[in-house]
């Protein structure tokens, strides 16, 4: 296992479309691996493989709250199945954009449905943190970020920031 650099935005490869995995591999497992370690290494409560730059539809979570009592999540081409109409506002952040956090709205419940890493097709309902973070995710994985639901004025200015920063360091 072994933690991998996050890709951090401006960066263009967040804007890509991942594609579908089409095998459970030796080399998705160890991707699986790398993602977990990464993720709680960040920490986040979630991540997404093109955020390591890797453009496959792979997601990893965890939302449980004791850091005693991991509870682990491979989601292999996630799809959201059903959204409730009823919306919920949560502040989140993103490991793309790191110490950025905005409040968002999105559907309050879903039901999404994903492949394990044993080949099964697993159905599961969703509210609370993991709603909203199993619909981030997803979203990563169609070039989506949570920045563009805010205003095109506050978006520009956090696009902006992270633009000089990476200006900057190239220049160091
Ligand atoms: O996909 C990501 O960038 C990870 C992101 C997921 C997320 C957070 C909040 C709402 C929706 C989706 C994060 O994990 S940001 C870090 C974070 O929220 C966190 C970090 C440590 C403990 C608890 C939360
Ligand atoms: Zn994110």
């Amino acid at each position: 296992m072994s933690i991998r650099p996050l890709v951090i935005i401006p960066d263009s490869k967040l804007r890509l479309v991942s594609e579908p995995i089409k095998e459970i591999t030796s080399e998705i497992r160890q991707l699986a691996d790398d993602m977990l370690e990464t993720m709680y290494d960040a920490p986040g409560v979630g991540l997404a493989a093109i955020q390591i730059g890797v453009p496959v539809r792979m997601v990893t979570m965890d939302v449980s709250k004791s850091e005693d009592e991991r509870q682990p999540m491979v989601l292999i081409n996630p799809e959201i199945l059903w959204a409730s109409e009823e919306k919920r506002v949560y502040e989140e952040g993103c490991l793309s954009i790191p110490e950025y956090y905005e409040e968002v709205e999105r559907p309050d419940r879903v039901r999404f449905r994903y492949m394990n890493l044993q080949g099964e097709t697993i159905e599961q309902d969703a509210d609370g943190l993991l709603a909203t973070c199993v619909q981030h995710e997803i979203d990563h994985l169609n070039g989506v970020l949570f920045i563009d639901y805010l205003s095109k004025l506050k978006r520009d200015r956090v696009i902006t920031k992270f633009k000089k920063a990476a200006k900057r360091e190239a220049g160091a």
